[in-house]
């Protein structure tokens, strides 16, 4: 058949493939989920029911994209570790992270009203989304340790700051009471004036959801252990 006399503009289109035989690292990351968080009433500094309605989108993410070898959360980002030798879209960047961010998306808003039955999805969410391609596996532990760094450092921060302001500071002084202060001392303040032992926090808000692929036995199953404390297990059909 005659190609078009349009079809040459298929040569604009930029060959995006990513590199072979590297770890591709998606995050997606809720956007502007300060000011989401705040019109939803989200619980300070952690919202149990908003981070399990983030590790059930991770994990239906998980349960469709096979190559999907280790995911990790944390506040409103979660990272997708895809296995080296993936040909998922011919490692076509647009068309690997843009269909991982719909499908995150499209999960939160359904299932929304599961987590939060009584609370109105105000207006749509939406989570922005980028690649990262590590040759080196060190590099990748590095890149996941990183992020729960990341969580930790902000666990911590955000855990002080909401004490001070619930028990009637002001956002501004407690920041000034925070500022400069280091871990131990933190931890220090937490413990003597609010009797809390921080590391006694639930550790999916110390240090995030880390979901693995983990092939078992059974025939029927493949089984999703969710680790770094036991949040939660679940089970989905193989194909
Ligand atoms: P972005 O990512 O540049 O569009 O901007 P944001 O506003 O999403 O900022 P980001 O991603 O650096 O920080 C995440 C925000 O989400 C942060 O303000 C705290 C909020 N957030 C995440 N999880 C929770 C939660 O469980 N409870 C509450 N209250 N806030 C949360
Ligand atoms: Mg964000
Ligand atoms: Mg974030």
């Amino acid at each position: 058949m005659a190609k078009s006399k349009y079809e040459y503009v298929k040569k604009f289109e930029r060959n995006d493939s990513l590199l072979p035989n590297t770890w591709l690292v998606i995050r997606v990351d809720g956007r502007g989920f300060h000011k989401f968080s705040d019109k939803h009433g989200f619980v300070k500094p952690n919202d149990q029911k908003a981070l399990e309605l983030m590790n059930k989108c991770a994990e239906n993410v998980m349960n469709d994209f096979r190559d999907i070898v280790l995911a990790y959360g944390q506040s409103d980002e979660y990272s997708f570790v895809l296995k080296k030798e993936c040909s998922l879209y011919d490692r076509r960047e647009t068309k690997i992270v843009s269909t991982i961010v719909s499908l995150f998306t499209s999960n939160y808003v359904f299932n929304w009203n599961k987590y939060f039955p009584d609370k109105e999805l105000l207006y749509p969410p939406s989570f922005d989304g980028r690649v990262v391609q590590y040759p080196d596996d060190n590099n990748l532990r590095d890149y996941l340790s990183w992020r729960q760094t990341d969580c930790h450092i902000n666990n911590l921060y955000n855990t002080c700051f909401w004490a001070l302001v619930h028990s009637g500071k002001t956002e501004t002084e407690a920041e000034n009471v925070l500022r400069g202060t280091v871990s131990s001392e933190k931890n220090e303040l937490l413990y003597s004036q609010f009797n809390i032992n921080y590391n006694k926090l639930p550790e999916m808000y110390r240090k995030g959801s880390v979901i693995i692929r983990q092939e078992v036995s059974n025939l029927k199953y493949h089984l999703y252990v969710i680790s770094l404390g036991t949040l939660y297990t679940a089970h989905s059909r193989k194909d």
